[in-house]
């Protein structure tokens, strides 16, 4: 296999132990495989929002856009729609993602559009300095809640499975072998794929004992069954001490949002034609 360098001159600011060079290091790995197996480099685009998680597209040499906090999705989409031979992969944070720019992510995985999001879940506001997000627990002492929060979390994969993603998988910045696998099934899967990663935020919300003591690997886990992974994903909610399973916990075919445009004769042959279409059933 002949290496692909994807390193940039950027300096990384991370803090010295976060979950995120996991993620960037499993990335790289997984872009180095799909190139080597035949899709060029630059037919992948990825796309960040605003957060620690988003400097990921400064530490990696391909094509990049840099968007707003909760706005990965606009762009994603709008990119795939305007070339649908392109992989798009968005990074966003739990606060990016699950708070401010919920809304698009809902409706992505409702269209089934054919987009990756890779979802750097530490469960807090990295950047801002330790305030709680929508996956934080009840009783999360952070910033801004001294005394505790006093909202259960949303369980993400739940919310995704009910909303129609046809790709979702766990994985943790302990685990750069599974993560590996899980960025190439989902960046390989046709159609809405997420990857929710229990990415520990060292500096805010250090959980790397906490996950160790509770996660396993899936087994005897039929993925393509609807209510066994909503089981299984219903096992652990993000609040209580129950077993975290890790793995691919669904997926399934089904045409994507842009094959439809195909079918009606729009997709690429007049681009100014399809993103008005696709702003007519967005809006
Ligand atoms: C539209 C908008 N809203 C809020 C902010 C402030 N802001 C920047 S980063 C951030 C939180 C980031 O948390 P998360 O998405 O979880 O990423 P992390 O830093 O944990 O990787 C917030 C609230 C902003 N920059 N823009
Ligand atoms: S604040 Fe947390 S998420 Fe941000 S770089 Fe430091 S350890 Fe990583
Ligand atoms: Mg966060």
């Amino acid at each position: 296999m002949s290496e692909v360098n994807l390193n940039t001159y950027a300096k990384n600011t991370w803090c010295p132990g976060c979950g995120n060079f996991a993620i960037l290091n499993a990335f790289k790995s997984a872009i180095n495989e799909l190139v080597n197996e035949g899709t060029p480099l630059e037919n992948f685009v990825l796309v960040s929002g605003i957060g620690c998680h988003a400097k990921i597209v400064d530490y990696i040499n391909m094509n990049s856009f840099y968007s707003l906090h909760g706005r990965v999705l606009p762009p994603a989409q709008a990119i795939k729609l305007a070339d649908p031979k392109l992989k798009i992969i968005g990074f966003a944070g739990d606060g990016d993602a699950y708070g401010e720019g919920l809304e698009h992510l809902i409706f992505a995985a409702k269209r089934n559009i054919d987009i990756t999001m890779i979802i750097h879940n530490n469960r807090v506001y990295g950047l801002t300095t330790g305030q709680y997000t929508p996956t934080s627990p009840e009783g999360f002492r952070g910033r801004s809640t001294p005394l505790g929060t006093k909202e259960m979390p949303i369980n993400p994969l739940e919310l995704m499975l009910a909303s129609g993603a046809t790709y979702l998988a766990r994985g943790t910045s302990h685990g750069i072998d599974l993560l590996k696998r899980l960025f190439k099934e989902a960046i390989l899967h046709k159609g809405f794929s997420l990857v929710d990663v229990l990415q520990v935020c060292v500096t805010y919300y250090n959980m790397y004992e906490y996950y160790d003591k509770h996660v396993y690997g899936l087994i005897d886990h039929n993925a393509g069954d609807f209510n066994q992974a909503m089981n299984k994903i219903r096992e652990w909610d993000y609040n209580s001490e129950a077993p975290v399973a890790l793995g691919t916990m669904y997926s399934r075919q089904a045409d994507t949002f842009e094959d439809k445009f195909s079918a009606q004769g729009s997709v690429s042959t007049d681009k100014d034609q399809l993103i008005t279409d696709f702003l007519r059933t967005a809006i």
